[in-house]
């Protein structure tokens, strides 16, 4: 079977949201924000935009019929600034029109009276400053005390990871159509259409039930619609409701890229002690995180980057401290990985580190260190069957990895001009919600007097396949063509209560539900079929589309099974809840078992470095992932590859800027450098075979974000290939490598912090 929307979407018939066709005098909404990063707003000035031809209103704060507050976690965040401003950006008017152009037009000539307050942009001074969206946090286990005492190598250092653009192709956008009694109608391109319905109701103070979202497809989303797809909706649906008119905004790139969320940077200090044999004894770690101006997802994040900690290694004495700090940036947001990715590039820093300093190779040290099946994580869950081995020693086999090796040194060797690096990464991330309660969805079947079937669920499609695993576990558990299905758009008044399309969850949860209604509407239908038959229960399936007896076809299609079960009164409906079981977790101790099944993986990176002029190539990235019994192969290689490119982006090109007043400096593509197809490497994707997951629906895995960190791989692989050309210098840990930090890495050091000195000197190298 192949993408539901592939023969639409190569002819450019798929419909996104800025697609849809809209009524005869639907307006145009335009955000007009702050122009400075902390300031208090002492007037805003909208005549100039109001008296501009073809402008119906400017709306502000105090059109607001219900709360100004848009925070889901925490409550700190309004829709529309009223006293302050917090960040460059930050909405405090809404511009409504009869065109787009009109409205983008009026926008820019709003202005505001601003008293300026000092603003902080860094995450370590915002924590110097107590400036913390919540409380810290700290998971630990052993005793680090003793255990420091038993090392024979600890090292220490500062580890950076920058900030990334979603880059989705389709911009936020949402369009707005009132409905009678203050209901309005939305179609919104959001992965969580239950938080928009909720906030949309809240802005206009109206209850949930007279708010519909609707969305069938978006145009990538990556964590960016999670939460931040809601403000635009609800700007619309202020809008629709003040005109009772149908009201779209969609953001242009600019604005999309000036006033929306990213990856949240982190900065991080590390404490690693080591064996003789390179076992680690001891790890410490804080992490700093710019979380921006407001919480949005920032505290779940972070907690997922506590968890990741450790990434694939079992070390028995740790303590993981995370700070989510308060800056004066935009609010920083859900990005695939979802805080794991800045976490896992810290323990591989200092794994990294530690192969520096005390000669043992990284491979070998990572191999010592994994978690074996039966090993408890730092936070106190129990893996029951660890793949990590499996997926690395079949990664290094199948690849031939001596092979490389010889081939990278023989190649370094002979060459002065350029320089080769090798990494291996492993790969561990847990699967679930770490936020408990939102580890469940609704599916609701409906099959149709013809036999047509539709399937509604709280999943939202974003070129992730979602619909289409949806399409295969109900085809399968039917025992019908997935022809005779279709999937709806995900609508809050067909499916409820739905968490986030998010966690990497969406095909697990959504996909439980639907197995669990069509078992049960499969199962009322066979005993209808039974009677009908006159044979025994225990005998009657359905494959292929037909009532078997003893799994031989009868002349009882399912056409003729639906017609004759609607005559006889049969409910040819069935909704199913999935609660994903047995997960908890106690906030006090900080352990329990937060997630359904861990994913493992692991990814041998080749580059080729200039040593004149530090451009490098990123020659072939050959993966081996673990997707339990993979739903689709094909979608699932598309994650796979998708993940790699987006990882190696942030890790590599992919670099935000902020001046000095706070403002985006690389706020379009001319000034931000994403992957392109010339840039993406040979990537070679081989499955983890015999790998049934009993954890989620069908056995199959969760894809789409573990193969995310599997970019990091390039930081390492560049590294390695710098030390081969300049093997005095010291390793340092500030991603994104951009060419030119390869530069001033060969060239300059000093200014990237890097003293020109023997690593062993930068090192506290402790010999008992
Ligand atoms: N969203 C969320 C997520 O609300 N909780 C999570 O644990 C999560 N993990 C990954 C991506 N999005
Ligand atoms: Mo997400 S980072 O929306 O799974």
């Amino acid at each position: 079977m192949s993408l539901i929307d592939a023969a639409s979407h190569v002819r450019g018939e798929s419909l996104y949201v800025d697609d849809i066709p809209v009524p005869a005098g639907t307006l145009y909404a335009v955000p007009a924000g702050s122009r400075m990063a902390h300031a208090r707003l002492t007037a805003i000035h909208t005549e100039d935009a109001r008296n501009f031809p073809g402008i119906v209103c400017v709306l502000t704060a105090d059109d607001i019929p219900g709360q100004n507050q848009i925070g889901t976690i925490i409550m700190d965040e309004p829709l529309l600034a009223e006293d302050c401003v917090h960040y460059v950006g930050q909405p405090f008017a809404v511009v409504v029109g009869t065109s787009r152009m009109a409205a983008e037009q009026a926008a820019k000539r709003i202005s505001a009276d601003y008293t300026p307050l000092p603003a902080i942009f860094d995450a370590r001074e915002a924590a110097s400053a107590g400036q913390f969206i919540a409380p810290s946090r700290t998971f630990a286990c052993g005793d680090l005390a003793k255990a420091w005492e038993k090392c024979v190598t600890i090292l220490e250092n500062r580890v950076d990871s920058g900030s990334q653009e979603h880059l989705y192709i389709e911009t936020q956008g949402s369009i707005a159509f009132p409905a009678e009694n203050d209901s309005v109608r939305l179609i919104s391109g959001t992965q969580s259409p239950t938080s928009t319905q909720k906030v949309v109701a809240r802005i206009l103070g109206i209850p949930m039930t007279k708010v519909e979202v609707d969305i069938r497809r978006l145009g990538g989303a990556f964590g960016g619609k999670e939460d931040q797809a809601t403000p635009w909706a609800a700007m619309a649906a202020l809008a629709a409701r003040r005109t009772q008119k149908t009201v779209k905004l969609i953001l242009n790139r600019h604005d999309d890229m000036h006033m929306t969320g990213k990856r949240h940077p982190y900065s991080s200090d590390y404490k690693i002690g080591l064996d003789a044999e390179g076992r680690i004894l001891a790890y410490e770690v804080d992490f700093y995180q710019n979380a921006g101006a407001a919480a949005d997802l920032s505290t779940s994040i972070l907690d997922r980057s506590l968890y990741h900690a450790l990434n694939v290694y079992h070390i028995p004495n740790v303590r993981i401290t995370g700070y989510s700090c308060r800056t004066n940036l935009p609010p920083f947001t859900a990005f695939r990985g979802f805080g794991a990715p800045q976490a896992v590039f810290v323990i591989e820093s200092a794994l990294t580190h530690a192969a520096a300093v005390t000669g043992i190779d990284k491979l070998t040290l990572q191999a010592r260190n994994f978690i074996q099946s039966g090993q408890t994580f730092h936070y106190g869950q129990t893996l029951p069957v660890s793949h990590a081995g499996r997926a690395l020693s079949e990664c290094l086999n199948h690849y031939q990895y001596p092979e490389l090796q010889t081939r990278v040194r023989h190649f370094n060797a002979q060459h002065y001009g350029s320089k080769k690096g090798l990494s291996v990464l492993p790969i561990c991330f847990g699967i679930s919600f770490t936020t408990i309660f939102l580890n469940q969805a609704s599916a609701l079947i409906h099959v149709y007097t013809d036999g047509s079937v539709s399937v509604s669920t709280g999943a939202v499609e974003m070129g992730q396949g979602v619909y289409t695993k949806i399409a295969r576990v109900c085809a399968r558990t039917l025992g019908i063509s997935s022809e005779r299905i279709t999937i709806l758009s995900t609508n809050t008044t067909r499916v409820a209560n739905t968490s986030p399309t998010a966690a990497s969850t969406g095909a697990d949860l959504n996909g439980m539900a639907t197995f669990e209604a069509s078992r049960l509407l499969v199962s009322r239908l066979l005993d209808f079929a039974a009677l009908e038959l006159s044979v025994p229960r225990t005998a009657v399936t359905l494959q292929n589309n037909f009532v078997c007896v003893s799994d031989c076809p009868t002349e009882l299609t399912w056409d003729s099974l639906i017609a004759k079960a609607y005559l006889n009164r049969i409910c040819l409906t069935q909704h199913a809840f999935y609660a994903t079981p047995d997960l908890a977790f106690d906030r006090t101790t900080e352990t329990g078992s937060p997630f359904a099944y861990h994913v493992f993986g692991a990814a041998i990176t080749e580059v080729t470095l200039d040593t004149l002029t530090g451009a490098y190539t990123i020659d072939s990235v050959k993966i081996v992932h673990d997707a339990g019994e993979s739903l689709d192969r094909a979608i699932d290689c598309g994650q796979i590859e998708g993940g790699l490119v987006q990882g190696l982006g942030w890790m590599t090109l992919e670099e935000i800027q902020y001046g000095a007043e706070g403002q985006l400096l690389s706020g379009s593509l001319a000034t931000y450098k994403v992957p392109d197809l010339h840039f993406a490497p040979a990537i070679e994707v081989r499955f983890l075979e015999q790998a049934p997951n009993p954890r989620a629906v069908l056995n199959s895995k969760a894809v789409g974000e573990p193969p995310f960190l599997y970019g990091m791989g390039a930081y390492f692989a560049l590294l390695e290939a710098l030390q081969a050309a300049q093997p005095e210098k010291p390793v340092f840990f500030t991603a994104p490598m951009t060419p030119e930090r390869t530069l001033l890495y060969l060239m300059e050091p000093s200014k990237l912090g890097l003293p020109n000195e023997d690593p062993a000197l930068q090192a506290m190298h402790k010999t008992h």
